[in-house]
């Protein structure tokens, strides 16, 4: 009996060992020595402080290190400075940021020598699209954390302080500051008493790991909630209504953040419903807030389906209204001017709003990049983004240096991230869905990094103590940075580029089946759906050529851009073939760089997609022997997935472009293994 139960032990002690279900994250080096910690104050952040440097201390056995607070000019909001044995900032907050870089370089293995860092943006925000019932609209790793059942359960549970409280860690591990903590498409009922108290008890965790809670609201919220006949920004009711919310908020939630705002965009209420522009629409709200110091992230996600070009719509909304914003607003910018396709160009609001705060908005969710199913590193993606030159003011006005106060004295700096976070035990839904959460905060915080050195970090911490298990080896050690570290880093910095060429290569967008924005559907346009939200709109294939003119000659889109880059776009020649056909409609057997015929290289892209997938499953199974059984048959399944769909993809863009192309697919390339119509009824099924 006796050793049955010890037996059992055992197994369980084992299991519990080895059960790499992906919750630690980044987050999962155990202390290797002692260190001494010296702080002069106590608070409870400095007490995390205080703590994660004993539980994750890498440096010499013994060591003492000194925090402390202490003004210092070159040291810039929450920033700190970093030597081997000290960390000075200005604030509480500064000390635990400067805490987690010593680890991490400790941890990584990267030198430390005394440095300061600054953050690139003063606000580093996390937007949850949750609903009040705990759906998460374009969520794909389980329910909310911080909301369920539909106002039912707004109790809050021991469980449900410590799943923030890691939330709150892991954020503030890689300099997340803020979280607006519900969906855009917002519900009247956050602003009520009900729902202000568990916000307040959200804050309340988030607070001490330096996180400000945000709230999206609902703009006819006077009306649906408040009683009031209208909603319109200029009436005096309205305008006292939202002051009493705001005092009712900071009594509740002293250094709440402020509020984000999409504002008449895909049937949500507006200023522009009572006749007043978004300007109105958005300072009303910054006044009500800004005794309390906080700020209004107002979204120029805005179209409209009887325009001719979407893309176009947001530079032709905000433009106008550049300098009538009141100080604490920040227009909200999404990084492309339609939707966070694979690949598009950068909105040309960026660094053309001078009067005005701008704010990036990423998605780190991949609502168009395979969802938790497909392994897509972004941190390329928004690499590719930020260091993209606006012109504006000259040569090297990027967009981060545009957003980031480098040109622009703005008054508020921020980003913002749409989180991919759900109830899923590793978060994500996908292992390497976490990379991308990583990544932001990074970027976030550094918009100089490159995507290589953070996919480079977030392997050694994510897999490294693993591999120390298994093989008895080390970061530094050969064998692993080999066969394991360099493999996986390419997975990871090939991967968006495989997406876009197996989804959307050469220009393509938004040619997505249905809402869902999964997979293929160049051919999906409905009778009674709005024609901007079906990809013929985009595609505009025919038997001339295929492609969107977007040139002077068409919509003239371009016209948006700065110069040079204005008739750089304009002129096909010089237009980058990874933008031709989102710019351009050309005829199939126009002449690539390659030598080939457009329609050829279509088919060479798509095909070219399809390898890389399958390189990236092949690469993956070589480093089996430095991966837990876990997680390793995890990805492995996603991937699997992941080469049968991007095949549906190749096969469905394909045999449906060849109806207008009339050509043959070249030899050499793959044929397609599915037959249209097959994949046309399967996705008429699905539905
Ligand atoms: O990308 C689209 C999504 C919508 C989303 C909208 C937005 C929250 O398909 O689900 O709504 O953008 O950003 O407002």
């Amino acid at each position: 009996m006796k050793t049955t139960i010890i037996f059992s032990i055992l197994i369980l002690m084992i299991i519990c060992l080895h059960a790499e279900d992906g919750h630690s994250l980044w987050l999962r080096n155990k202390s290797k020595g002692s260190v001494h910690v010296v702080c002069k104050k106590t608070s409870p952040t400095l007490t995390i402080a205080r703590q994660e440097l004993e539980k994750g201390w890498h440096g010499k056995n013994g060591e003492t290190v000194l925090l402390s607070i202490q003004e210092n000019n070159s040291i810039i909001g929450d920033g700190f400075k970093l030597t081997p044995k000290s960390i000075q900032a200005n604030t509480e907050l500064g000390i635990l940021y400067g805490v987690y870089e010593l680890l991490r370089r400790q941890q990584v293995g990267q030198t430390i020598k005394e440095e300061i860092s600054n953050p690139s943006y003063e606000r580093r925000i996390l937007n949850h699209w949750d609903n009040p019932d705990g759906t998460i609209e374009r969520g794909y790793a389980g329910l909310s954390i911080f909301w369920h059942q539909g106002g039912k359960s707004l109790d809050v549970t021991e469980n449900d302080k410590k799943l923030w409280n890691e939330y709150a860690r892991a954020n503030a591990s890689i300099g997340i500051n803020g979280a607006v903590l519900n969906n855009v498409n917002s519900s009247p009922l956050m602003l009520t008493k009900e729902y202000l108290q568990r916000v307040k008890a959200i804050a309340g965790v988030l607070r001490h790991y330096g996180i400000k809670t945000y709230l999206s609201i609902k703009y006819s919220s006077p009306s649906l909630i408040g009683g009031l006949k209208t909603s319109d920004p200029l009436n005096d009711d309205v305008i006292k209504w939202w002051k009493n919310k705001a005092t009712e908020i900071y009594s509740l939630i002293p250094d709440f953040g402020g509020f984000l705002v999409k504002a008449n965009s895909e049937g949500q209420a507006g200023p522009q419903d009572y006749g007043r522009t978004h300007a109105d629409g958005a300072n009303l709200l910054a006044d009500a807030i800004k005794p309390y110091g906080g700020i209004v992230m107002w979204r120029a996600f805005v179209y409209n389906p009887n325009d001719i070009d979407r893309a176009m719509q947001a530079y032709n909304e905000f433009m106008p209204l550049d300098g009538q914003f009141h100080d604490n607003v920040i227009i909200q910018v999404k990084n492309g001017p339609v939707d966070f396709q694979p690949r598009e160009p950068f909105s040309p609001l960026f660094g053309a709003m001078k009067k005005t705060s701008v704010m990036p908005e990423l998605q780190i969710t991949q609502e168009y990049l395979g969802q938790s199913i497909h392994l897509v590193y972004l941190g390329t993606m928004w690499e590719e983004f930020l260091k993209g030159d606006t012109y504006q003011e000259g040569k090297g006005s990027t967009v981060a240096r545009c957003t980031d106060g480098s040109i622009f004295k703005q008054n508020c700096t921020a980003i913002a991230g749409v989180a991919n976070i759900g109830l899923d035990t590793n978060w994500c839904g996908h292992h390497f869905a976490q990379s991308n959460w990583y990544a932001f905060g990074r970027l976030a915080w550094n918009n100089n990094l490159t995507s290589e050195q953070i996919a480079d970090e977030w392997i050694k911490l994510t897999f490294g103590k693993v591999a120390k298990e298994k093989n008895n080896s080390s970061y530094s050690d050969k064998n692993w940075q080999i066969n394991f570290l360099a493999p996986v880093k390419q997975i990871m910095l090939q991967s968006r580029e495989a997406a876009v060429n197996y989804m959307m290569p050469l220009g393509f967008h938004h040619i997505f089946s249905a809402n869902e924005h999964y997979g293929p559907g160049p051919w999906w346009a409905p009778k009674g759906v709005r024609k901007d939200w079906t990809p013929p709109y985009y595609h505009k294939a025919d038997s001339t050529g295929v492609g969107f003119d977007r040139t002077t000659n068409g919509t003239n889109a371009v016209s948006q851009y700065h110069e040079p880059l204005s008739s750089k776009y304009n002129d096909v020649k010089t237009c980058p073939e990874i933008y031709l056909l989102w710019f351009h409609h050309l005829p199939w057997n126009y002449k690539m760089k390659s030598g080939r015929i457009l329609w050829d290289e279509i088919c060479y892209r798509y095909d070219l997609g399809i390898q890389q997938v399958r390189e990236i499953k092949n690469t993956w199974d070589s480093v089996k022997p430095f991966v837990d059984n876990e997680r390793f048959t995890h990805i492995q399944n996603k991937l699997l997935s992941q080469c049968e769909n991007a095949q549906i993809w190749k096969d469905a863009c394909l045999l449906y472009f060849q109806q207008f192309s009339k050509k043959p697919i070249p030899a050499g390339i793959e044929q397609p293994v599915h037959k249209l119509d097959e994949l046309i009824n399967n996705d008429m099924k699905k539905r």
